[in-house]
């Protein structure tokens, strides 16, 4: 039976990585071409991405990886660079830790209001959604002088192959897609004076991206015609598709990395006031599904701290928060105070002192603190979905980067009282290759592709341990000050 060779090009918040996946029918098997730093840099105008080192370590990657049958890209979502009449990039993509978009929200509200544009739009309120960056943007010269928007991974492919698309799981996350025509939102749009056509068309996971270019191919030494595949290019939606639920299991997943993304696959979106009030998003997934999920602020919580404390050594970080008394403080991980880089330790401090707890002070303090904090926003997250969605769950699948921190998955499924299946560590990657693979008719369908991954991937269970008593008293501690 045939084995093709797949590159995955995987972007996150903290590392690039070009994986290679090699998919037979019976066989899946991931390795590592090339990992990268992403490294956002402070420009007198702002935060902003590195565009052109993480193209460069895309073509090392790729360089590395060697011939492949295809390629595929998945990034971070909700960010975007703007071209000129000429196709050239104008200036860096902004991040979305940027300040740029304070206040904005409420000015968007005062023409659209937000129970409306829920309605219209399934998504959660968060400061960087596209929407509220294009009305930060509105009188800017870059905005003015734009022909084209392109979110990361589509603005990579351009690069890569001359050829423009949105993705769709992506473009759902930018606040101008209706999750239930997985179309434009016009009406929303018009109204707040956003140009839908700076948007290139809509492309699906799947659907070809076109080819590598001439002088790609000359840089990377791999020999054309290489074509490039649409995938799930917004990396929660390739990690999502690459949950090893086996068929018939009602699951929930977390998506661990710098965010942890907590929540359901449904097949509808779930649009009411209540899942508005509580801050629950529907993006769009494989195959029309929806991702029912809610943002905490994951493992970028530890990221700070690290980077505050000179970068010490994790493993032994975290074995010293395993011996710490779990849940003497906590604070709430889904709190979008969190979201600006700097100062962590104290700003996790403040809140601790704040809410009337012990103050954590050493870093296994301060370590056990955040992870004992994830895990129970974990459960609050995984607990108020099933209710709202009216979808009940007997297992949660963790995967991502947080996979490789035992403590925190075997907190987490303490803190849920569920089991909790870990792995894989590269969901994005491994459903960025099974997309393409499906594509090049290799795999079936999203069963199958599930399937695969449950037979072939090494995959971690943790039982949960005690009752779940204390971990209400520590939901009560935030929730009643
Ligand atoms: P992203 O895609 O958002 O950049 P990843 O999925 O790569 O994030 O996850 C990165 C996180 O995974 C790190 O912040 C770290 O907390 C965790 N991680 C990575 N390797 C290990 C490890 N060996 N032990 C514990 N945690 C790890
Ligand atoms: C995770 C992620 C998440 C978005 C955030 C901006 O990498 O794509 O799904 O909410 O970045």
């Amino acid at each position: 039976a045939p084995v093709k060779s797949y590159a995955a090009v995987d972007l996150g918040a903290s590392s690039g990585r070009v994986m290679v996946g090699r998919v037979g029918p019976d066989s899946l098997g991931l390795t590592e071409a090339h990992r990268f730093p992403n490294q956002p840099v402070r420009t007198p105008e702002g935060l902003r991405w590195d565009i052109l080192a993480l193209y460069g370590g895309v073509l090392d990657g790729l360089r590395t990886a060697g011939q492949v049958d295809s390629v595929g890209i998945d990034s971070w979502a909700v960010d975007y660079g703007l071209l000129d009449a000429d196709g050239a990039l104008l200036g860096n993509p902004v991040h979305y830790r940027d300040t740029r978009t304070e206040g904005v929200a409420e000015k968007v509200w005062a023409t659209v209001p937000a129970d409306e544009l829920y309605a219209r739009t399934g998504l959660q309120y968060a400061p960087f959604n596209t929407l509220y960056q294009l009305a930060a943007a509105r009188e800017s010269a870059q905005l003015a002088h734009a022909e084209r928007l392109l979110l990361i991974p589509d603005l990579l492919t351009y690069w890569l192959t001359g050829e423009a698309g949105t993705e769709l799981t992506n473009a759902s996350t930018t606040q101008l897609i209706d999750p239930r025509t997985r179309d434009w939102a016009h009406d929303v749009a018009s109204r707040l004076g956003i140009d839908l056509g700076l948007f290139a068309p809509l492309r699906r996971p799947g659907d070809p991206a076109g080819l590598l270019r001439p002088e790609v191919l000359e840089e990377t030494g791999l020999t054309g015609p290489v074509p490039v595949t649409t995938v799930g290019s917004h990396d929660t939606a390739s990690a999502v598709a690459a949950v090893p639920a086996t068929g018939g299991e009602r699951f929930a997943y977390i998506c661990t990395g710098t965010w942890s993304l907590a929540g359901l696959e449904l097949d509808a979106p779930v649009l009411t006031e209540a899942s508005r009030a509580a801050n629950f998003t529907n993006e769009l997934g494989l195959d029309g599904t929806v991702r029912y999920l809610r943002n905490i602020m994951g493992l970028w919580l530890l990221q700070e701290c690290l980077r505050a404390w000179g970068d010490p050594e994790l493993t032994a970080l975290l074995r010293a928060a395993a011996d710490v008394p779990p849940l003497r403080s906590v604070v709430d991980a889904g709190d979008a105070a969190f979201l600006a880089p700097g100062r962590m330790p104290a700003r996790i401090a403040d809140a601790c002192r704040d809410s009337g707890q012990p103050v954590p002070e050493s870093p296994a303090e301060i370590t056990r603190c955040i992870l004992d904090s994830l895990a129970l926003a974990h459960h609050r997250a995984i607990t108020e979905a099933q209710g709202l969605a009216d979808h009940p769950v007997d297992v949660v699948h963790i995967v991502g980067g947080g996979t490789r921190n035992a403590l925190l998955c075997q907190l987490t499924a303490d803190a849920c009282g569920l089991p909790v299946v870990a792995g894989p560590a590269e969901a994005a990657a491994l459903g960025n290759v099974l997309v393409q693979a499906r594509a090049g008719g290799i795999v079936g369908d999203r069963t199958a592709m599930r399937q695969l991954l449950a037979r072939t991937q090494p995959l971690e269970r943790y039982e949960p341990r005690g009752d779940t008593a204390a971990w209400r008293a520590a939901q009560a501690r935030l929730t009643t000050r």
